[in-house]
């Protein structure tokens, strides 16, 4: 018995003692690598990340039809635009910035509506536009002040108010590598492309007398969606791109097919996509959503998705009755699909 005891002691202590160092061990193994994976990552997140921004990638030029920074690589901006000014403009706040910054978005677009109670009856905007522009330089990042014509449809009819606002805007941003310029948001109705040009050439003048070396967003006819119009006819200016915006919901191959054909001629820009159908509500496509995405980084096309409210609208950001502040729990189902875009393409490029 006495024997038996003691074998069984034995047995205990030293089976226990294996399970615990066992144990211990494995805890502490795991631990570490699991601690180095998350430094690594985070490291290399970071790394990536930090190149994302206007303090590395400085003034944004054009060559073969691309985005470049001034290393000359092909640099892609990705972001959210605001809603209307007039409407939401609390949701373009510092801290909002700093969040989707964190996501990996390098760009934010100032939707300055004309029409609709926006800039033409209330100048007063454009003191809005300069406090966001000036706080969204300070975060680092780029920056589309973007003169947002819609049901107005033919930016001929105020081009001495466009050319007016271009002329005091681009003098106060002048060698700010932050600021793109969209000049004409969505031609449409019976505005054609030679009306379009007419336009552009004349607010680029005013422009470039200020800043020759910012990048001038071009409306193209029908919502913005005659890409091919503008390439038989392109701009002279050669910091000039060309919008091309879509909504999920609505339009897919069609588009995307015209869109690939001109994408070797002219540089291209998509300032403006929802994930939802034309009208920024209906449908979402995460589908479609999903294979545009995956066609403009294929061709390093940059994108700024519709847009920064918790307006009850399926293009929103965020639901309806959140904070004006970002936060995970209130994202929309267009919020969480944009911001796992942002951080997988922001890292994986
Ligand atoms: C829509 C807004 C909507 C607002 C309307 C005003 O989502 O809340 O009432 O403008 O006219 C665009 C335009 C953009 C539209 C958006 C959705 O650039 O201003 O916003 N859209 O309709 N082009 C295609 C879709």
């Amino acid at each position: 018995l006495r024997i038996l005891v003691i074998i069984g002691l034995i047995f205990m202590i030293s089976g226990c003692g294996t399970k615990k160092s066992d144990k211990g061990e494995n805890i502490d193994v795991v631990t570490k690598n699991a601690v180095s994976e998350v430094t690594t990552t985070k490291k290399k997140y970071n790394d990536l990340v930090k190149n994302n921004f206007v303090s590395y990638n400085g003034n944004l030029s054009i060559k073969n039809n691309k985005l470049i920074n001034q290393y000359d690589e092909i640099v892609s901006l990705r972001g959210i635009s605001s809603h209307g000014l007039q409407w939401f403009p609390e949701f373009v706040s510092e801290k909002n910035i700093k969040i989707i910054k964190n996501w990996g978005a390098n760009v934010f677009r100032l939707a300055m509506y004309t029409d609709e109670g926006g800039y033409l009856s209330n100048h007063s905007l454009k003191d809005k536009v300069y406090e966001m522009a000036d706080m969204l330089i300070k975060n680092d990042m780029y920056v589309i002040i973007d003169w947002h014509i819609l049901h107005d449809n033919n930016p001929l009819n105020h081009l001495e108010e466009a050319k007016a606002f271009f002329e005091e805007v681009s003098a106060k941003y002048k060698d700010t590598p932050n600021v793109l310029y969209e000049i004409c948001n969505e031609p449409n109705g019976s505005t054609s492309w030679d009306d379009v040009y007419k336009y552009a050439e004349e607010v680029i003048a005013v422009i470039r007398k200020n800043s020759p070396k910012s990048i001038i967003i071009v409306g193209t006819p029908t919502w913005s969606q005659d890409v091919d119009k503008a390439a038989l006819k392109p701009l002279s200016d050669k910091l000039v791109m060309y919008a091309l915006h879509f909504y999920s919901g609505t339009h897919k191959d069609d588009l995307r097919n015209r869109l690939n054909s001109v994408v070797d001629k002219i540089p291209v820009f998509v300032s403006e996509f929802g994930v939802t159908e034309a009208s920024g509500n209906g449908n979402i496509d995460t589908v479609e959503t999903k294979k545009w995405i995956e066609y403009l980084e294929k061709n390093s096309i940059s994108w700024v998705n519709w847009s920064l409210t918790n307006k009850n609208e399926g293009a929103s950001f965020l639901l309806p009755n959140s904070s004006n502040i970002i936060s995970d729990e209130y994202l929309s189902k267009s919020g969480k699909l944009i911001k796992e875009m942002l951080e997988f393409y922001s890292v994986s490029k």
